[in-house]
Parts: C-alpha cells; structure tokens; sequence
C-alpha cells in the first residue's frame, strides 16, 4: 500500500537535507529574492532518494486523480534535464503501487536534425492528456515554457506536480504563481509534493528556531497574503 502523506512529506525533507538538495541559510534566487532556503533537485540523485521522491510524486498524483482534480491521463511529462529522471521513476511507482499505466516522454534542450529527429522523446503526447512534472516553482517561467513544448507538439496539459511550492508571490506582489498556472491550464490543475508551509512545520517540530525565524521573516516579505 502507499505510504500516508505525512510520512513521505518527513521523509523526503529529512533525506534532501542529508544530500544538501535542501540547504537553509541566506541564497540568491533567479528573481533576485534573498531566500532562507534552497532546494536543488539536482541533487536527489541516489537510489533511496529516487525511492522517496518517486513515491511522494506518484501519491501526489494518485490523489489528485482520487479527488478528481485531475482527470485521467496517458503521459507524464519531465522537461530536461532534471525532469527526466524524475518522470520515469514516477511512472514505475504509478505502475508498481497504484496500477495506474502511462507513458512518459520529455524533451531535449538541442533539437536533433539527424536520425529520428525533432524535439521530444518517449511517448507521443499528439491528442494525449499530459501531466507535467516538475521540481520548483517560483515565478513559474520554467513550467510556462513546459506547457507551450506540450501545446506545440499536440498534447493537452491537464495537471502540473512539483516538489515543492514555494508559495511567493509574483513580482508584482499581489498574484500567486500557482494561480496563474491555474488561470493556463484549469483551477486545482496544480498540486505539490511538499508546501514552504510544510517546512516551517518540519524545522519548529525539530526545533531549528532559528532558521524558523529567518523563514517566518521571508514568508511575511514573499509568502501568499
Ligand atoms: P521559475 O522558473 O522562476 O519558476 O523558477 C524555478 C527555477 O528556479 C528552478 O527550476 C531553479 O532553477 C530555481 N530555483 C530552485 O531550483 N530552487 C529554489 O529553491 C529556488 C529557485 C529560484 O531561483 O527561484
């Protein structure tokens, strides 16, 4: 059976201190945000880790089908690069522990003009349901650019899930990134394994007050009003 949410939720943040993909202190992000933290996905790149994160991912998913938010699909899309291994593992555990049977494609950076060519591998997402998997989200540009490759080659996005949500708001300190991915592509379209929410409740459970208080500063400056 698989695991209850909380305990994936622990487990994966416990983990990707373990290999510094989470890492608390004082970061630069794209947008120019001096941030608590940093999650780099780049990271989660053992066997054990692969594991926990494939499982979080795939009962994200199987949730979001559960409560009907997302409708039934055929492909899981990663974008390169750090989306590929990520969507093929999280296709085996839909598979192996939810019976839930799709494909995955994702895409290359360069596009190929020799042999079978073009921009994207795997399963054809042409007329198919496509759930787009992805890592962070922050003002949202990378997963902008992974629903326009789907659109351009035929597919319907119909779900977005990441690892983490940041929950900021936009540069115009109003709008919610994850609102206007939901304005793109239909509301309750975009789920997350764990929350910037979820993280705060992990360092005061585990008494780290310090990095606690930078995070509740930075969530009254960036956090959803
Ligand atoms: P957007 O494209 O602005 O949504 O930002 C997502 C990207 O920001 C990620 O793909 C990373 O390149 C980077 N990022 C992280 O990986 N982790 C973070 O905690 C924060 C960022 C970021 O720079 O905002």
């Amino acid at each position: 059976a698989a695991p209850s949410q909380e305990s994936y939720k622990a487990d994966l943040i416990k983990q990707s201190m373990s290999v510094n993909a989470l890492r608390f202190g004082s970061f630069t992000l794209k947008s120019g945000r001096i941030s608590p933290y940093f999650f780099n996905a780049g990271l989660l790149c053992t066997g054990p880790i692969l594991a926990t994160l494939s499982t979080a991912y795939a009962s994200t998913i199987a949730q979001a089908l559960k409560s009907s938010e997302f409708p039934a699909f055929d492909v899981l899309f990663g974008p390169a690069y750090k989306g590929i291994p990520f969507a093929s593992t999280t296709a085996l555990v839909l598979h192996t522990q939810h019976q839930i049977p799709i494909g995955f494609a994702y895409d290359r950076k360069e596009v190929k003009d020799h042999g079978e060519g073009g921009k994207m591998v795997g399963v054809p997402v042409q007329g198919k349901r496509v759930v787009i998997l992805d890592d962070v989200m922050t003002s949202g540009k990378a997963v902008r650019g992974a629903i326009e490759t789907v659109r351009q080659h035929g597919g319907e996005v119909v779900g977005v899930v990441q690892a983490l949500d940041r929950q900021e708001v936009g540069q115009d300190g109003f709008s919610s990134t994850v609102k206007e991915i939901e304005g793109l592509i239909g509301e309750g379209r975009v789920h997350s394994i764990l929350k910037m929410r979820d993280l705060m409740v992990w360092l005061e459970q585990n008494g780290m007050t310090e990095e606690l208080a930078n995070m509740k500063e930075y969530w009254n400056q960036y956090g959803l009003k």
